[in-house]
């Protein structure tokens, strides 16, 4: 009992952490403005405890591939709870593709690692 509270307090943290301030102002490494990506860029990088680009912006019918670079296990899930796209937890190496056929804005982040978000608008 002692052992899960000790685990989870830190989760917690980064939880509350994660709700009181916006997300991109938080991680000073963050991506700025300038290094948002375009249609041609359909490939996401899960490095560092980040999605990369934070923001990506895709044509319809883009398929978009998240390859996690990281160690560490990492989810893509669709900010809706996982209702429009939900992968299973990639190991180092894996690859998970969802393609965005209707415009919107898509809010997604890892399930695991609930700080880690970004967003595909597509137009
Ligand atoms: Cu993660």
């Amino acid at each position: 009992m002692m052992s899960f509270v000790r685990r989870a307090l830190p989760l917690a943290a980064a939880a509350v952490l994660s709700l009181s301030l916006p997300a991109y102002a938080a991680d000073p490494d963050s991506p700025q403005p300038q290094q948002v990506a375009t249609a041609q860029a359909s490939a996401v990088a899960i490095d560092n405890f980040a999605f990369a680009p934070a923001l990506m912006i895709v044509a319809p019918g883009t398929k978009v591939t998240w390859t996690n670079k990281d160690e560490e296990p990492h989810t893509v899930t669709s900010a809706d709870g996982g209702l429009t796209f939900k992968s299973p937890a990639l190991d180092t190496d894996d690859k998970f593709s969802f393609t965005f056929d209707k415009p919107g804005t898509y809010k997604y982040f890892c399930s695991i690692h609930p700080h880690m978000v970004a967003t595909i608008v597509v137009k």
